[in-house]
């Protein structure tokens, strides 16, 4: 492949090697090692500043639920070294800090086009090239595009009848204003109780007159025990980096540095298995699901896990209407994403909060000045929807695809996401998706698998230009055999016993399936650097009009 030229002349359009859309941390570090291949490279970004979903959700209590020690770049070591994270959950604005650090420290600005949405991509199938429409009308085409849009960055808004009657302010969590929201004096009303409430529910019932909290499913929630980072315990990771980076990359299931269980729930006794969650209860965060190696896997294993935090919710909430109405009694635990917090459950013995359960009385609608459920009116100033996105596919389904032939990548995934290794979807040449349906994704530490999609892109695309080929895509065998496996591994789960967002079935109307992959990091990456060192076993590759599949290097 030779050097692009600026324009191409043709068409008179601006040419670019590559089109990254997205300007998070998958867009960032997507640019920086393409920029390190010498590549041409523009990234758009519908935002007005980088650094995708710490971007847009600013919701009171927006912070990490990996520990931000773990949840960085590893990619510099002189990042890692230099960067100070001052607690143990980075709250939201901090996260935001670094990625606007990196964007400078790397000198990223320049090429990122910020308050720009793509809205269409079309691939040219005669010039081998993807011509790519933007918000501001502008059309480029480049050789490559790569979507880091994001998983969870979607803002979902619920049909709700009456909403926009509704007098007061309503915010999404997903969608949260730039300047301060001080909710002092006022009756605020959170519909939701995911992570996003879960998060925001106690620091708003500090501020507000009253709260009330419309639930339709009780979610497990363990303590983060968030606290300030001392200098020794920011060392031990510094000093350690080699070997933690390692171990979430290659051997942890989700790319988090932890202990890792070696028994079954059901192989210890009561005692010693309460003793275990009682540790891991006070060691709090998402690893609490760590405890034992077949939570996700067995039932009963699982139940001995939701029975605990139950009993936990239980000791917290005084109230025991309220506690019961907490305790999740319809999924597995940890088959929905688990929440982390601080003082979620005990907000509920504050006399200035309600727990409205729209499960047995669902919202009716919204009216001027409250939310109708169970034929009463809670009366409210401000709405807060804490409803969640369309997740991982949401994003991309807004960018009008168009592939070969005139197949729509829409049209494609009707009935659900179709790629092979979550990277690429057949039908779609040079057309790359970061933590996309089909891989770790959501399940991981999301910076691991952003980094290693990042890496392994960037190696394809220098192999195509080391051998001058000009198209890659998935074959259809492949992809199916691999949508195929997904599916089968996720079978052999307790998730898809949930209605949670990894299935779709937040959203009315999306096909159900099980869109992550849930071998774990390690395997994947291990599976991915195989499909690599076999020459791309499962892609074809394009050299000019001819297309070969490429043997074995
Ligand atoms: O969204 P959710 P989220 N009427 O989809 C309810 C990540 N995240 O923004 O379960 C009434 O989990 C819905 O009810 P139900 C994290 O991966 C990370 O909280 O569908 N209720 C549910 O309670 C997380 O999993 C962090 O019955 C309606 C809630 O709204 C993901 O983002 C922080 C409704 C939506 O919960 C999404 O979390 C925050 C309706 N019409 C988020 N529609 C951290 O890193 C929806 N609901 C810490």
């Amino acid at each position: 492949m030779s050097a692009m030229p600026s324009k191409d002349h043709a068409a008179g359009h601006e040419a670019y090697d590559v089109v990254v859309v997205g300007a998070g941390f998958a867009g960032m570090y997507m640019l920086h090692r393409l920029r390190g291949q010498g590549l041409k490279v523009r990234v758009y970004e519908q935002g007005g500043d980088v650094g995708g979903t710490w971007y847009w959700n600013r919701y009171p209590g927006a912070r990490c639920d990996v520990e931000s020690m773990q949840y960085s770049y590893s990619f510099s070591d002189e990042l890692q070294q230099e960067w100070t994270w001052s607690e143990r959950y980075a709250p939201q604005p901090e996260i935001l800090k670094y990625a606007n650090h990196v964007a400078d420290r790397f000198n990223l600005r320049g090429d990122i086009q910020l308050d720009t949405r793509v809205d269409r991509a079309a691939f040219d199938e005669a010039a081998s090239t993807w011509q790519v429409t933007t918000s501001d009308g502008n059309t480029v085409t480049a050789k490559f595009v790569v979507l880091a849009t994001g998983c969870l960055s979607n803002a979902r808004m619920p049909h709700i009848r009456g909403l926009s009657d509704f007098r007061g302010k309503v915010y999404h969590t997903g969608h949260w204003p730039h300047e301060r929201i001080d909710f002092t004096g006022q009756r605020v009303g959170v519909i939701g109780t995911g992570s996003s409430a879960i998060q925001s529910v106690p620091v708003i019932a500090e501020q507000a007159r009253h709260l009330t909290v419309f639930q339709r499913t009780a979610n497990f929630s363990i303590p983060a025990r968030n606290a300030e980072l001392t200098a020794e315990e920011r060392e031990a990771f510094r000093s350690n980096y080699p070997e933690i980076r390692r171990f979430a990359r290659e051997e942890a299931r989700n790319g988090i540095y932890a202990e890792m269980p070696d028994r079954g729930a059901l192989d210890d006794g009561d005692n010693a298995r309460r003793a275990k969650y009682e540790q891991r209860w006070d060691r709090g965060g998402l690893t609490f699901m760590l405890a034992y190696n077949n939570l996700l896997l067995d039932k009963a294993a699982n139940d001995s896990a939701a029975s605990f935090v139950k009993e936990k919710i239980a000791e917290i909430v005084r109230d025991p209407e309220t506690a019961k109405r907490l305790q999740p009694d319809d999924h597995p635990i940890g088959s929905k994403r688990i929440c982390v917090d601080t003082d979620y459950y005990a907000t509920f013995n504050r006399p200035n909060v309600t727990l409205v359960d729209i499960k047995s009385d669902p919202i009716e609608a919204i009216t001027p000045n409250a939310v109708r459920a169970g034929a009463k009116d809670y009366e409210i100033d401000a709405l807060v929807l804490a409803t969640g996105f369309d997740a991982m596919t949401g994003s991309v389904a807004k960018i009008d695809i168009v592939g070969r032939a005139g197949r729509t990548l829409n049209q494609k995934w009707a009935e659900g996401p179709k790629t092979y290794l979550g990277l690429m979807s057949e039908g779609f040449p040079n057309l790359f998706i970061i933590t996309g349906p089909g891989s770790p994704s959501v399940l991981s530490n999301m910076i691991v698998s952003i980094e290693q999609h990042v890496d392994w892109i960037t190696e394809a695309i220098a192999f195509m230009r080391e051998r001058d080929l000009g198209a890659m895509e998935a074959t259809k065998e492949a992809e199916d055999r691999w949508v195929a496996h997904v599916n089968d591994v996720a079978q052999m789960t307790l998730y898809p016993q949930a209605n949670s967002w990894y299935m779709g079935a937040n959203i009315p109307g999306k096909p159900r399936i099980f869109m992550p992959y849930i071998g774990g990091v390690g395997v994947y990456r291990r599976i991915c650097n195989e499909v690599a060192a076999k020459g791309y076993e499962g892609f074809v590759m394009s050299a000019a009009e001819r297309v070969e599949r490429m043997a074995a290097s």
